[in-house]
């Protein structure tokens, strides 16, 4: 056998070991045998570095025109296109989802990078009127400086292209600390922007825990603003860190998203939309559908419908084309899906299929888990408040909209809904109700399109938005310009009464 391939940093346009030279193991999480590659345990003296050479090349950066800089997202996001089916395949042996799926974050991030190359051209400000005359007035939007990147292992390139690229074309510069249990989709993409002729220093990426590598990087005085998209615990922490200096942080935490399923909803639409939204990546999304609000007139046919698709899901290595649902990420995320199932039956909701780790043959050697559902749930059992990450859905009886929106919108989370209908008046009474940042009509919970905004209320997020055109607004920072060509002194409030 080969050994293992060891993957390095990148600091300053090399590809560098970290400081204390050790590393950890990145595995396949159907094939836990699997070794994908060995990636750097970094530390503070790590990140000291990267946020140096990011530092060092931010003025040269900030001052490259944007249509330049978004001529080099172009490039990457052409090479991305190119190595679509390899990122793709790696993406799926080291964190499981089925390949289609991967070829989706790829494709994710392909967008991602043709759209905000665009904005290079664009980055619009606004000329408006000045109070007094001869006089001119505009914003601009001015870089941040360093920008700390904490992203997670479910969406491995989407999401570090959804926080790499607007912070790009804005003029800044950044350092990446992916998920450990998924670094190599960041290395791709890092690797891939270097060879699209990135000029050192702009992107770096350092590998490693949280506590290692994420804490450093956020507390770190030279990074200007920090962009975390993870679990609402540690998006507190990371809030909590930036809050004594005021660095502004942009969170993207959890979510417990709803389907609402209307007594005039074409059911099987709503079951292949809950079949996608609750077990696609294994649920583990924060805009999974894990709960499911059915109007009692169709309740019984929608829970048989479910049942009986759920139970006919095939788990196994996303690589396998015929494969529908790959394995959870890690033994202790099975573990707290497992928990979460003892939380359901001892709730008293109805376990109608799955509810168990999946035994013999190749499941032996990952972390598979069934696709579970649970019926009869009340709206207040902690299945239905709880963000569980994993494939278990809690289906709950409603009587009307009404109560679906109630329902809906009692919980903690407001990332994304939906709602299953064929009455236009139902259909935009509840988007003007629901409490969360994206809402779906007659469609899952998932699918957000790179340019429109991306995030979510309440303990999802903090009020900022990825994607689109507000993710410049993170990114930037409006700077009002006056320019007064009158020659003389000229005083606002005073002069013009
Ligand atoms: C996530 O759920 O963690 O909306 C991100 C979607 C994706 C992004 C999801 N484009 O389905």
């Amino acid at each position: 056998m080969a050994p293992p391939r060891v993957y390095s940093n990148f600091i300053d346009g090399e590809w560098v070991a970290s400081a204390s030279g050790r590393t950890f193991e990145n595995v396949n999480p159907a094939n836990r045998s699997e070794l994908i590659g060995l990636f750097q345990k970094s530390s503070v003296q790590d990140v000291d570095a990267a946020v140096s050479a990011a530092k060092g090349a931010y003025k040269s950066w900030r001052n490259t025109p944007p249509p330049k800089r978004g001529e080099i997202l172009y490039r990457a996001a052409s090479l991305l296109k190119q190595n679509k089916e390899d990122f793709a395949r790696a993406m799926t042996r080291e964190m499981g989802k089925v390949l289609e799926e991967t070829r989706g974050d790829v494709q994710e991030a392909i967008d991602m990078t043709f759209y905000m190359a665009g904005e290079g051209r664009r980055l619009f400000g606004q000329t408006t009127t000045s109070e007094l005359p001869n006089k001119f007035c505009m914003t601009v939007r001015s870089p941040l400086g360093v920008c700390g990147l904490v992203t997670p292992w479910n969406f491995p390139m989407a999401i570090p292209s959804w926080k790499i690229m607007p912070a790009l074309i804005c003029g800044n510069t950044v350092v990446l600390k992916p998920a450990t249990d998924a670094p190599l989709s960041s290395y791709n993409l890092v690797q891939t922007l270097d060879e699209a002729g990135l000029p050192r220093g702009v992107v770096n990426l350092v590998t490693g825990s949280g506590g290692d590598v994420g804490s450093p990087l956020i507390g770190h005085g030279d990074v200007r603003a920090v962009s975390f998209t993870g679990s609402t615990e540690i998006g507190r922490t990371v809030s909590q860190a930036c809050a004594g200096s005021f660095k502004p942080c942009c969170l993207e935490m959890g979510g417990k998203n709803v389907i609402m399923v209307l007594d005039d909803a074409n059911l099987d639409l709503a079951v292949d939309g809950t079949i996608w939204g609750g077990f696609g990546t294994t649920g583990q999304r924060c805009t999974a559908a894990s709960r499911v609000v059915v109007q009692k007139g169709v309740y019984n046919d929608f829970v048989d419908r479910l049942v009986s698709r759920a139970r006919a899901l095939k788990v196994g290595n996303g690589l396998n084309p015929t494969v529908q649902v790959g394995p959870l990420i890690n033994e202790a995320q099975r573990q707290t899906v497992e928990s979460y199932i003892e939380v359901g039956k001892n709730e008293g909701a109805k376990l109608l299929c799955g509810g168990a780790r999946l035994t013999g043959g190749e499941y032996d050697h990952g972390w598979f888990f069934a696709p579970t559902v649970f019926g009869d749930c009340d709206p207040r059992m902690r299945i239905a408040q709880e963000e569980i990450f994993g494939p278990v859905v809690s289906v709950i009886p409603c009587g009307d909209l009404d109560e679906a929106l109630e329902i809906g919108n009692d919980v903690a989370y407001g990332l994304s809904s939906s709602l299953y209908t064929r009455n236009v008046n139902q259909a935009f009474t509840a988007m003007r109700e629901m409490e969360t940042g994206i809402f779906y009509v007659n469609a899952p919970t998932i699918g957000a399109e790179t340019h429109l905004p991306f995030g979510g209320t309440k303990q999802t997020g903090n009020g900022h938005r990825e994607a689109a055109t507000a993710a410049l607004d993170f990114y930037s920072e409006w700077k009002s310009v006056y320019v007064d060509y009158s020659d003389k002194l000229q005083r606002a409030q005073i002069d013009t009464q």
